[in-house]
């Protein structure tokens, strides 16, 4: 991370990374998604994530996949597998997260149309939570569960989608429920602009949420979620041996179960 990259992550408790993917990876990732669209479903009403707020509520729940893009049939898998130890993030965890750090679930998929709803703001310095924590010690960063959430198609400034309460992280006070809901003090809330083929990299320490789609064109972001190697924010389960043994060893290295001594470092 440069200068002032670590200024910026620790400042806000997000980064946006431009052109992490390169045009090609971003229209094969579309491709591969074009593809399987046929089994994106939006999220059934019941299970909302805009809860009582008339700000974020929405006509439709957002798109979502239930199946492991992973594991697709090849060349559809390929972008997905690419981005999971992707060389331009590699080093971006390896001092987030320290050396040996893990994906502890995803890829996810949100894709949105105008129209679907926001989510609403969770997460923050405050409760602690141990296992998506961010603190500064010994003159580095240690974060918990952390996010990399590519962006398939371009995010523009008013759009909706990505947002969150820059510093959040580190804060002392709960966040009241009103701010929460996007329904009080908006002007502490951020929308995350970033171009096609960026990588947005945040803390899951961070106050953060959807803001209900209002863009021209569809969203389209893959979260991975990551952990320091020794901690599992939500469980591990073996992956089948024929995923493993069609995988590069940097691959492989990410879907390590928790543990602490001598696991493969990625760089
Ligand atoms: O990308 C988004 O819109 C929200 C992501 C989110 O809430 C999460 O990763 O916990």
């Amino acid at each position: 991370m440069t200068e002032h990259e670590r200024y910026l992550f620790d400042l806000r408790g997000y980064l946006v990374v431009e052109d992490a993917l390169s045009p090609d990876d971003v229209a094969a990732a579309n491709d591969a998604l074009d593809r399987h669209w046929d089994r994106v479903i939006p999220r059934a009403r019941e299970y909302s994530l805009s809860g009582k707020s008339t700000a974020l509520h929405g006509e439709k729940g957002r798109l979502e996949c239930h199946f492991n893009l992973l594991s697709l049939e090849r060349p559809s898998c390929e972008p997905f597998r690419r981005m999971l130890a992707h060389p331009t993030i590699i080093p971006y965890l390896n001092e987030l997260l320290g050396s040996g750090f893990r994906l502890d679930h995803g890829p996810g998929l949100i894709a949105m149309e105008r129209g679907c709803e926001g989510h609403v703001l969770h997460g923050g310095g405050e409760p602690y939570d141990p296992s998506q924590f961010y603190v500064y010690k010994n003159g580095r960063m240690f974060n918990g569960l952390t996010v990399v959430s590519w962006q398939l198609t371009d995010v523009h400034p008013g759009d909706g989608g990505f947002c969150c309460i820059p510093g959040s992280h580190k804060s002392n006070c709960l966040c009241p429920v009103d701010i929460k809901l996007y329904e009080a003090h908006r002007d502490c809330v951020h929308q995350v602009a970033a171009p096609a083929g960026s990588a947005v990299i945040f803390t899951e320490a961070l106050t953060h949420g959807t803001l209900p789609w209002t863009g021209q064109g569809q969203r389209r972001s893959i979260l991975f979620k990551y952990s320091p190697g020794f901690l599992a924010w939500g469980g591990w389960s073996p992956s089948p041996d024929a995923l493993l043994n069609d995988m590069t060893k940097e691959q492989r290295a990410m879907l390590e179960p928790p543990y602490r001594p001598n696991r493969p470092v990625v760089t």
